[in-house]
């Protein structure tokens, strides 16, 4: 630090990502000039992804919105005048008073939100205070990993797994339904270092995606079929008498219905319904019983279909059957996040929300949207609130989601850093401060270490805190509860506020000092090594007698995805190509679409598939292609590649509707259908054809 006007601020990755990084900003003269990953955090090691290197540029990008804009055009078109603060406030508290006092009351207001930033602070704070004191309606937030959770919270107790750093000392790594390169790329390194030591690697997804190229082997599963292949490993260890008879007894439920199940599929069925050769699961199956402590990466690819909850609950019972759990590095991870106990309750206040408020499912907002009851009683949604999202891009089964935007009675409100494909349908778009400007504190979905994220830069123009926009839009509406003027350091203090020992080491000192802090758990921490399951039983439920409850079938099984081709043959006929469409590596989710080199990096919307699957079709390499259903379509440029199973499509990314071709994207082509559990979108669970154009 040469120049006294240079600072190093500690800040935290606001993103939708399980590395939660925590990064470095320096400041010259009031200026973010660099911003990089902590070399001492353990997980960030030193760097940044693709992304996340370009965030000053995002932040300085000169189409930031740095002004409330007030639409003028016919809704989508995108024409909008710049405002004051104090115009958008008075006509955002009179429309909302309006429908707040009118016969639909504040149910017919909705928000909605997502993890554009993942903070405590900005993304679940007050928001949430200012929507429970109004009484508007609950949003379910199931658009990415609801499945997943409830898959591992009937099995294991909660979202909680084996500890990501641990993966280093695994004698086996199965990245099962992750492309870890592109969306946890900071647990490369780690798996790394376990390579090093002779610990082999494999991939199981239907893409040979960049992670599973760097692997030792590629596992081309067809998609939705997991649940079956973990089930036929289970039936060759268990006919090989390899399981772990100790811990099965000391630590796990059902197990006799367990193996009744597994018997039921032998690899010669699993063979026909996962494409994969019998031989190889034999194989797969006495490798994995082989190894003594094998880490399973699970990630939330492989929940994006009808079957998912089950998938991920099947799979979590692998290494209590084999007893992986036992040793530090083996097990499950799909998140971490149920290890946090920041003090949400206090931060949140759920207890402000009015008796009988009724909940909208996030994943059907076209329905709810379109729907004269928005589908779940009550009153039409009239007003709609977003924040932390952008559901023109990123719903599911778009056509219906933007039938509902473009209605002249709806008054929506946008709170964004940029004029995204929703804002195009937005009555007031309000300027939203990015992480440089603002503070906050992070929790991680895959690692143990929280982190604070103190603010480097001042606002740019006109930017606030999402909860400064709330807390006046609250004070301009004339809600008066106390707790809607809680400043940000009021809600930090509150948020650690925690009882919880695991809490003890995540102080406001420690983060402080530090910037991060790793939970108050053992390194390495095996969280099941001597059971301690949180099921209702304490035990790794294979027999779940809550699922049971719910009228679900209690014991792992094969769920098909609702578009099988084997269940639904004449859809299969017009629609034989089952369409994934995951992250892109330069893209998070619809964020940083919009900046130059990530965008000219990804080129444009494109969609893979295999050599085979586009000869039939005619389909030459770069093509300009038709993907579609009964449900819409979109247009891609084709990639003719080896690397993908036939029958299976990959267009990447969340591409903005406004910057493809076509000014539509991959959702056209999703359905608002839900998963077997947590009513989460099936994205992947998606028949389509592809066509020349
Ligand atoms: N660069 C980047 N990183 C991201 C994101 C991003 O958009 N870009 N998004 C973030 C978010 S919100 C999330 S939730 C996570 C998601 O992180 P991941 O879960 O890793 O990502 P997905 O792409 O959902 O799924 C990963 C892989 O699952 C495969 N897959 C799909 N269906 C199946 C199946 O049925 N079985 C199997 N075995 N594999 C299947 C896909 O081909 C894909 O390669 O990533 C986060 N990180
Ligand atoms: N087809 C298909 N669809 C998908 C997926 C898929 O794999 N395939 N993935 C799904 C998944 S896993 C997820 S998690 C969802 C993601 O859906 P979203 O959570 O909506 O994610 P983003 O598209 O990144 O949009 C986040 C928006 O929040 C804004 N933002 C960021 N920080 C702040 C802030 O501090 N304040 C305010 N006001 N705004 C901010 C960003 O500018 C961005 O426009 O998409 C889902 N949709
Ligand atoms: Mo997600």
């Amino acid at each position: 630090m040469t120049d006294h006007a240079t600072t190093v601020v500690r800040g935290a990755c606001p993103h939708d990502c399980p590395d939660t990084c925590a990064t470095l900003v320096t400041v010259q003269d009031g200026r973010a000039t660099r911003i990089q990953g902590d070399p001492e955090h353990p997980f960030t090691q030193g760097f940044l992804c693709t992304k996340v290197n370009r965030y000053l540029e995002r932040t300085y990008h000169p189409e930031r919105v740095l002004t409330p804009l007030k639409r003028v055009g016919p809704k989508g078109e995108g024409a909008f005048v710049e405002a004051t603060w104090d115009e958008a406030l008075t006509d955002i508290a009179t429309k909302l008073n309006a429908i707040r006092h009118s016969s639909d009351g504040p149910q017919a207001i909705l928000p909605y939100s997502y993890a554009g930033t993942m903070g405590m602070l900005q993304g679940e704070s007050m928001d949430r205070r200012f929507f429970h004191v109004l009484g508007a309606s609950l949003l379910d937030r199931t658009i990415c990993a609801t499945a997943g959770m409830m898959g591992m919270r009937m099995t294991v107790g909660a979202s909680v797994g084996a500890d990501a750093e641990a993966i280093v000392d695994s004698d086996l790594i199965l990245l099962w339904g992750t492309n870890t390169l592109t969306s946890n790329p900071h647990l490369w390194p780690k798996i790394l270092e376990a390579r090093a030591k002779g610990t082999p690697v494999l991939c199981i997804d239907p893409i040979r995606t960049r992670t599973a190229e760097q692997c030792d082997e590629w596992i081309a599963i067809r998609p939705g079929t997991d649940a079956a292949l973990a089930l036929g490993m289970m039936h060759v260890i268990f006919a090989d008498g390899a399981e772990d008879r100790e811990y099965l007894e000391h630590y796990t439920l059902g197990e006799a219905e367990l193996r009744a199940r597994a018997a039921e599929f032998p690899p010669s069925r699993v063979a026909e319904i996962t494409g994969l050769e019998a031989e190889r699961i034999r194989a797969l199956a006495r490798q994995y019983a082989r190894a003594k402590n094998a880490f399973i990466r699970l990630n939330y690819g492989l929940q994006r279909h009808a079957g998912g909850a089950m998938a991920v609950r099947t799979i979590a019972c692998l290494p209590a059957v084999t007893g992986h759990w036992r040793h530090p590095g083996g097990g499950v991870q799909l998140s971490s996040s149920a290890n946090f106990a920041f003090n949400k309750t206090a931060v949140q206040r759920p207890d402000l929300v009015p008796p009988g408020t009724r909940t909208i499912n996030m994943s059907l907002l076209g329905e709810a949207l379109n729907a004269a009851d928005a589908g779940v009683g009550g009153p039409p949604v009239r007003a709609m609130i977003v924040y932390n999202s952008n559901p023109a891009a990123v719903a599911p089964d778009f056509l219906n989601v933007i039938k509902g935007l473009q209605r002249e009675d709806l008054f929506t409100v946008v709170l964004e850093h940029f004029r995204t494909d929703t804002c195009d349908y937005a009555d007031w778009v309000l300027p939203a401060t990015t992480q440089l400007e603002h503070m906050d504190v992070h929790w991680s979905y895959g690692h143990l270490y929280a982190s604070l994220n103190t603010p480097a830069i001042a606002p740019l123009g006109q930017a606030l805190p999402n909860t400064e926009i709330f807390r006046r839009i609250a004070a301009r509406m004339g809600l008066d509860h106390p707790c809607l003027r809680d400043d940000d350091e009021a809600l930090l203090r509150q948020s650690l506020d925690s009882s919880d020992p695991r809490m003890a080491t995540v102080t406001l000192e420690s983060l402080r000092t530090h910037g991060w802090a790793r939970l108050n758990l053992p390194t390495p921490y095996a969280p099941f090594a001597r059971g301690g399951f949180l099921t209702p039983s304490g035990k790794c439920e294979f027999f779940s007698a809550r699922m049971q409850a719910m009228g679900l079938e209690p014991v792992p099984d094969f769920t098909p995805p609702a578009e099988f081709p084997e269940q639904v043959p004449d859809l299969a006929a017009k629609y034989p190509i089952t369409l994934i469409s995951s992250p892109a590596h330069q893209f998070l989710n619809s964020t940083f679409v919009n900046v130059g080199p990530l965008q000219r990096a990804a080129r444009e919307p494109e969609v893979a598939l295999h050599p085979r699957d586009a000869e039939r079709r005619g389909i030459p390499e770069g093509a300009l292609v038709v993907v579609e259903n009964d449900r819409g379509h979109f247009e891609a440029r084709a990639r003719v590649r080896e690397g993908i199973r036939e029958g299976v499509a990959w267009a990447p990314g969340i591409w903005w509707a406004k910057l493809s071709p076509d000014r539509r994207n991959v959702n056209a082509t999703t359905s608002q259908r839900l998963t077997d559990m947590g009513a989460g979108p099936v994205f992947y669970d998606n028949l389509v054809q592809i066509r020349l154009q």
